[in-house]
């Protein structure tokens, strides 16, 4: 199948008050994230073995296959791309009561949460990605992937929350400052719906 870029679930100019610019969404989505779909969509003309899967069938099929490795990283970064417009929003920062009870069950409070999602995010050795998962044995965790990959491909449990700490998601708005653009997702910008939702779905 050819895969398409959805468009941002809100405006581009929507995030400018809490921290994320109109010149970083346009870029990051209309460049960044459509370079990942083209050339996703390059991959799948020309190989009859990804043809007709979806997204996370492709992702699950060249998991692991270094010989397929740009497939893995462009359709894990389409898929985790598709999550983290999601994962923003311009009333975020305000934590629902489901996923209050469950952060301050798993992690002792939401603080406590924060900050374990900040060492994940700014621990990220170069380009990837932080999230809150839900792992298998039923609790939240937080944890970090590099380049494309996601838990999906981990099998560190169902996403949640994802957050982009690879550089084009924050340079233009907080130059070097990734522990910056860490504090203001969780604080102002993270959609604890979207969270929510995934928790329950
Ligand atoms: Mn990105």
């Amino acid at each position: 199948m050819s895969f398409t870029l959805p468009a941002l679930p809100y405006a581009f100019t929507a995030l400018a008050d809490k921290g994320m610019s109109q010149e970083t969404l346009e870029l990051h989505h209309d460049k960044h994230h459509q370079a990942y779909v083209t050339a996703l969509n390059g991959f799948v003309e020309k190989d009859d073995a990804l043809k007709n899967k979806s997204l996370e069938e492709i992702i699950a099929y060249a998991n692991g296959k270094p010989e397929i490795a740009p497939v893995f990283n462009n359709a894990g970064q389409h898929w985790n791309h598709i999550h983290f417009w999601n994962a923003l929003s311009p009333k975020g920062g305000s934590v629902p009561g489901i996923l209050e009870s469950k952060l301050v069950a798993d992690f002792g409070s939401v603080a406590a949460f924060k900050d374990a999602f900040k060492t994940a995010a700014t621990t990220q050795f170069g380009s990837g990605w932080a999230w809150l998962v839900l792992a298998k044995d039923g609790t939240l965790k937080v944890t970090k992937t590099a380049n494309g990959s996601n838990p999906l491909a981990t099998g560190e449990g169902k996403p949640l929350l994802g957050l982009d700490v690879w550089e084009h998601s924050y340079y233009v708005d907080f130059r070097n400052h990734r522990p910056d653009y860490v504090t203001n997702f969780l604080d102002r910008l993270a959609n604890y719906e979207f969270a929510e939702a995934n928790l329950q779905a």
